[in-house]
């Protein structure tokens, strides 16, 4: 070994003391302070503030939605916080003077924290992954109705409105009218272009082709408003193919469908 490689092995530090050495600079202890700021607010919003703007949860599935939204906003919220509190460090703290900004070694050479951001955001992809994965079980799950006690509905989008068909009870209309705690087995085609039927507080949502029916089941759990929407660009009006529709308890649903000509089974 020769006396200049034994000089560099005395004078290299150890991991730990580069990252104790890194947490010295003041930039770096500002951006950490700036980082841990930006990622409880999101967060607080992930937890409190956005589920609040979503639609409202009457399913298994909306939950199973709404679970995630909220899951994959708090994984992510130490990803932003970490680019916003890099971002704020750099706007807050301009150089000025005819002095050249003073410059340390760059983080990306900095071997243990190189480690430390691969393997937290690998963990965080894992999370993500398996999470996603559980709750895709969650829709299976809730999507597994008996078809015999189950009620039928066809949809049929076309440019640009839905109708909704009940085939056993005689009935059609523009609006989709749901009874509470029933299994619902929607039947789902186009009569012109590609669709995509959304009812949006259902949690659901599946294309509508020409040709084609495609199938999709879901119970709803709460009563209250529904708006449906086209998820597909379908041309002109497709952002107004839009309705509403209501989930009500048994007894509305068999008074609305006595009402419209239909027979209650
Ligand atoms: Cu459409």
């Amino acid at each position: 070994m020769s006396d200049n490689t034994q000089h560099e092995e005395e004078l290299s530090p150890t991991p730990g003391q580069r990252v104790s050495n890194l947490f010295k600079r003041n930039d770096v202890r500002r951006t950490t302070v700036f980082t841990f700021l930006w990622t409880a607010l999101f967060v607080i919003l992930g937890l409190y503030i956005y589920p609040k703007f979503m639609p409202e949860v009457m399913s298994v599935d909306m939950k199973a939605m709404e679970r995630i939204m909220v899951a994959f906003t708090v994984i992510s919220a130490p990803i932003a916080g970490l680019v916003l509190g890099i971002t704020t460090q750099a706007l807050t703290n301009r150089h000025t003077g005819n002095t050249p900004p003073p410059d340390g070694p760059a983080v990306r050479t900095n071997g243990p924290v190189v480690v430390v951001w691969s393997v937290v955001s690998g963990l965080f992809c894992l999370i993500a992954v398996v999470w996603g994965l559980v709750e895709l079980n969650t829709f299976a799950n809730a999507a597994t109705v008996d078809e015999r006690t189950a009620l039928h509905v066809e949809v049929v989008g076309s440019q640009w409105v839905w109708s909704f068909k009940y085939p056993e009870l005689g009935v059609e209309s523009d609006k989709l009218m749901l009874p509470v705690d029933r299994p619902v087995t929607f039947d789902i085609t186009s009569a012109d272009v590609n669709h995509s039927f959304w009812p949006l507080q259902l949690g659901i949502k599946i294309d509508a082709n020409r040709l084609q029916t495609t199938h999709i089941n879901t119970t709803p759990t709460k009563l209250g408003r529904l708006d449906v929407k086209c998820a597909e660009l379908c041309g002109l009006y497709h952002a107004y193919m839009e309705t509403s529709g209501e989930v009500m308890t048994s007894d509305d649903f068999n008074n609305w469908v006595t009402s419209n000509g239909g027979h209650v089974a």
